[in-house]
Parts: C-alpha cells; sequence; structure tokens
C-alpha cells in the first residue's frame, strides 16, 4: 500500500490514518518516525507533540516538514493512532486520546500491569491486540527483548523457570544519557573528570547494578517489570522468574544472559534449530568461529539475536542463552508499530 507520498505526489485513492507520535524529539520518538516510514505504514495525517519546550522544533517526514505541538487533550482529536513514547505524557494523556477515539500504543509502565489493557509483543501474543479497551501496552525493552526467544522454548518444553541478568544499554535511559556516556568518554581520555548527572555514578568504564528505583525485596523496577511483564505476555502465571538488571557502558543494543528451567528435556541442538526458524529470531552460534551476538553489530536492526545456545548439566532440564537485540528498535520502537500494524491487520481501530 503507498499512502502519504502518494497523496504529496497527487496520487488518488489512498487510505491511511492519522497518527500522533507523543514525544516525538526523544530518542524512542525519533526512532518511532523512522520506523513508519521504512514500513511504509499508512501514515495519512501526521501530528507530531511533546512537552512545551520542544514545541516550535521542526521535524522531516517524507519530504515534509512538521512542526512539534505541545501534547494537549484537544491534539487528538481526528487521531486514529497514538504511539507515545513514553515518559509522563502517558499518565497524563493516553486515556485522553483513546477516550476521543484514538487506539494508543503506549510504550511507559502505565497500564502494562491493567487487566484491561492487551501487553503485545507480535511475535508472542499478537491475538491480545484484540482485546483491547483503547489503549495497547509496548513492554519494557528487556522483557520484550526476552520473552522473543522464551516464547518458542515454552511452546516446545514449558518453561518452570528463569533466571536473567541483563547488560543494558544507555540507549535505554534516553538522550541525554547516550550523550553522558560520549562525554565521560572523551572527558576521561582527556585525563579530566567524569561527572555523572543521568546515572548514580559515572558509567563510562563502569557497571552499575541499578536501573529505575530499588522497590520490595529491594529489586529494581526494572527487575519487577521483567518479572510482571513476562507472565502476562505468556499468560503464564507459573513461570518462576528472577532478575538482575546492569547498565553498562554501550550505546545501544541491550544483552541477556538467560537461564532456563524446562519441565521437558530440550536439547540445545533442538533448540538452536526451533530458534532458528522462529520469526524475529536471529542465531548466531558457532563457537568454533567465535560467532555470537555482540551490541556492536545489533543495532539498528529489528531482529532479536540468539547465540551462546548451551545445556545447562546442573540441573534436569536446563539451557543457557545469550540474547542481543536494539532495545530503541526491537524493545521499543518496532515493537510499538508492528503493534499498530496488528491493530490495521485486525480491523480493531
Ligand atoms: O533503562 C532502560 O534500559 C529501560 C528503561 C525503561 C524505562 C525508563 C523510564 C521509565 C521505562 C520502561 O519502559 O519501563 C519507564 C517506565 O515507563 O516505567
Amino acid at each position: 500500500m503507498k499512502l502519504n507520498n502518494n497523496l504529496l505526489n497527487g496520487g488518488i485513492d489512498v487510505k491511511g490514518y492519522n497518527v500522533a507520535v507523543v514525544g516525538a524529539t526523544g530518542a524512542v520518538g525519533q526512532e518511532l518516525l523512522k520506523i513508519l516510514l521504512e514500513r511504509d505504514f499508512p501514515v495519512d495525517g501526521l501530528k507530531l507533540l511533546a512537552t512545551e519546550r520542544s514545541a516550535g522544533k521542526k521535524i522531516e517526514f517524507r519530504g515534509r516538514e512538521y512542526t512539534v505541538e505541545p501534547t494537549t487533550a484537544e491534539a487528538f482529536e481526528g487521531v486514529n493512532i497514538a504511539l507515545f513514547a513514553g515518559g509522563s505524557a502517558s499518565k497524563d494523556y493516553a486515556r485522553e486520546a483513546a477516550g476521543r477515539g484514538a487506539v494508543v500504543v503506549d510504550n511507559s509502565s502505565a497500564f502494562r500491569m491493567d487487566p484491561d489493557v492487551p501487553l503485545v509483543v507480535p511475535e508472542v501474543n499478537p491475538e491480545d491486540v484484540k482485546l483491547h479497551k483503547g489503549i495497547i501496552a509496548n513492554p519494557n525493552c528487556s522483557t520484550i527483548i526476552m520473552v522473543v526467544p522464551l516464547k518458542v522454548i515454552h511452546d516446545a518444553a514449558r518453561i518452570k523457570r528463569v533466571v536473567v541478568s541483563t547488560y543494558q544499554a544507555v540507549s535505554g535511559a534516553g538522550k541525554e544519557a547516550i550523550d553522558e556516556l560520549d562525554a565521560q568518554v572523551r572527558s576521561l581520555a582527556e585525563g579530566k573528570e567524569a561527572v555523572p548527572e543521568v546515572f548514580p555514578y559515572q558509567i563510562a568504564f563502569n557497571l552499575i547494578p541499578h536501573i529505575d528505583v530499588f522497590s520490595e525485596m529491594d529489586y529494581t523496577k526494572e527487575e519487577w517489570k521483567m518479572v510482571n511483564e513476562t507472565q502476562k505476555i505468556m499468560h503464564d502465571d507459573s513461570i518462576r522468574i528472577t532478575a538482575t538488571t546492569v547498565r553498562v557502558p554501550v550505546f545501544r543494543s541491550h544483552s541477556e544472559s538467560v537461564n532456563i528451567e524446562t519441565e521437558k528435556k530440550l536439547t540445545a541442538a533442538e533448540a538452536k534449530e526451533l530458534l532458528a526458524k522462529a520469526s524475529g529470531v536471529i542465531v548466531q552460534d558457532a563457537p568454533e568461529k567465535k560467532e555470537y551476538p555482540m551490541p556492536l553489530f545489533t543495532s539498528d536492526r529489528d531482529e532479536v539475536f540468539v547465540g551462546r545456545i548451551r545445556e545447562d548439566n546442573s540441573v534436569e532440564n536446563g539451557l543457557n542463552i545469550w540474547v542481543v537485540s536494539d532495545q530503541l528498535r526491537k524493545g521499543a520502537a518496532t515493537n510499538a508499530v508492528q503493534i499498530a500494524e496488528l491493530v490495521v491487520k485486525y480491523g480493531c481501530l
């Protein structure tokens, strides 16, 4: 389907949707625009919304310049699909947008655990989109990246328990965090001090085992999100999950070491074969060729890369996998646009 560009070029008989991107100037917002374009999403009208501070900025989309407007409830009038990049705008305006008839795809945690809000990863639970009542939530980036391979293993061997440790890029904390790592590396190379502002400590040449705020039992909220969201997406509260989330000095792409205990035996070779066939997954696993996924090489890609697939001999039925994926894309913007595509495909606008 060719849409807006056809319209601009004087084309006829094209149908598209009025799309709003909320938080259009941030790291996820910018990625959303890139992906709408790349996937040729049927955008007819486009509204770019952000905070008062960013209002007035100009952004180009399909050869046309758009002015960023402040987010207000009225701005959603006539909007069919509202993609919220995350942040406080979701709590303030997602219901306003839905109340005005838009289907909201929300990237924040505000509604993820609400029983009336589907939490969707298209490779895992696409049909849940049909249950929406105006808002569909995009899961946390670390959750999305993990559940894509987990679903494949769960379907084959039923997962009993997961132990995950994450290695999360600074992109997860937004544009300022990307700039902070860059500035600290430069500063230290010049023999100067590295001043932390976004992160609680220097992130350059360091690891910080603390993402989001501390919560129950001294786990962070990021860690609880991985537990609760995974159970909701997989429709299985019996899967036991424990997580440790760590910020690493990598610009883009989150990595995860995932230990999985299953009910049925699944050999490493069987897991590899199933994962290689799975939609949205690329297996990179050839130890003899030093082949395994690394964040340096997965950025700007939409797939979830899986490698280091091994049996865990310390339990009866165990597997270890190493998972890497671009947090701004599959972990956020790509997943959100895929959800919007499902909304269109299932005709549930
Ligand atoms: O830090 C990361 O790598 C992921 C960050 C996600 C995040 C950051 C601020 C607020 C979220 C999220 O998506 O869970 C939220 C939130 O909406 O709670």
